[in-house]
C-alpha cells in the first residue's frame, strides 16, 4: 500500500511537473514579441501571454480535477459504517505534500509575472522608428494632428510602421482605448501620456473612450483605419487640401 501510495504521488507530481514544460515550450514556440519586421509588437505579445495563462490554468485544472476524481472513487466510504483506516503520513510527508505543489504553482505564477513585466516594458519602450501622432481629447470626441500639422476626427495610419500617440485633455480625465491593437492609456489635461502600437494589415477598427468623462461618454469613439501607405498619403493630401 506504501509503495502504491508513493507510486501514485511520484505520477501525479510527475505529470504536473512535465505539463508545465510542455505548455511553457509551447508558448515559446509562437514567439514571445510577435516580431515580424524587426521590432516587438505589444498586441501579438499580450495575446501570446494571454494564451500561456489560459494554457497553464487548463492543464493545472485537467491534472488536479483527474487526482481529485481517482481519489475520490478508490478511497471512497464502501457502506455506510465503514471506517477508515488509512496510513497517517509523517511530519516530513505532510511537508512535501503542500510544499511542492505550492511550488509549483507558484513558479507558473512568477513566470507568467515576468512575462508580464517584459511585455509591459515592450509596451512601454517607443521603437525610434515610430512616427508620431497628436491625439487630444475633449467631452465628446477625439482629435489627431499628423506631423505635417493636419487635424482630423479619424485616425488613419499607414501599416507596416509603428505609430507612437501623444495625448492629452482639454478638458477631463479620459482613456484612449483601441481593442483591436490591444492598447489602453489615459488621456489627462495638463499632462502629456502615449501609446504606440503596430499597424500591420489593413483593417478598419474603433478607438473609445474608457473613462466615465461626463454625459456623452458612450458616444466617443471614433474609426481607426489602418491603411497602404499609399492611401494614407493620399488621405492626408485630400485633407490638408480640405482643411
Ligand atoms: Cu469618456
Amino acid at each position: 500500500m506504501r509503495r502504491l501510495e508513493t507510486t501514485l504521488s511520484g505520477i501525479f507530481l510527475g505529470t504536473l511537473g512535465s505539463a508545465f514544460v510542455a505548455a511553457s515550450a509551447f508558448a515559446e514556440g509562437t514567439g514571445a514579441d510577435g516580431s515580424a519586421d524587426g521590432f516587438p509588437d505589444p498586441a501579438a505579445g499580450w495575446d501570446h501571454l494571454w494564451k500561456e495563462v489560459l494554457t497553464d490554468i487548463t492543464v493545472i485544472g485537467v491534472v488536479f480535477m483527474i487526482a481529485a476524481l481517482y481519489m475520490l472513487i478508490k478511497f471512497r466510504a464502501k457502506s455506510p459504517d465503514q471506517v477508515g483506516g488509512g496510513r497517517k503520513l509523517t511530519a516530513a510527508q505532510a511537508v512535501a505534500w503542500a510544499l511542492i505543489p505550492a511550488s509549483l504553482f507558484m513558479a507558473d505564477d512568477f513566470f507568467l509575472a515576468a512575462n508580464g513585466w517584459t511585455q509591459w516594458n515592450v509596451q512601454r519602450r517607443v521603437p525610434a522608428n515610430a512616427m508620431e501622432i497628436k491625439v487630444t481629447g475633449q467631452q465628446w470626441y477625439w482629435s489627431f494632428e499628423y506631423p505635417d500639422g493636419t487635424e482630423t476626427d479619424q485616425l488613419v495610419v499607414p501599416i507596416g510602421q509603428p505609430i507612437v500617440l501623444r495625448m492629452s485633455s482639454d478638458d477631463v480625465i479620459h482613456s484612449f482605448g483601441m481593442p483591436a491593437y490591444r492598447v489602453t492609456e489615459d488621456v489627462m489635461p495638463g499632462r502629456i501620456t502615449y501609446i504606440w502600437f503596430n499597424p500591420d494589415k489593413p483593417m478598419d477598427t474603433v478607438v473609445t473612450c474608457r473613462e466615465f468623462c461626463g454625459m456623452n461618454h458612450s458616444v466617443m469613439y471614433t474609426k481607426v483605419r489602418a491603411v497602404p501607405q499609399k492611401d494614407y498619403e493620399a488621405w492626408l493630401k485630400k485633407q490638408a487640401a480640405a482643411g
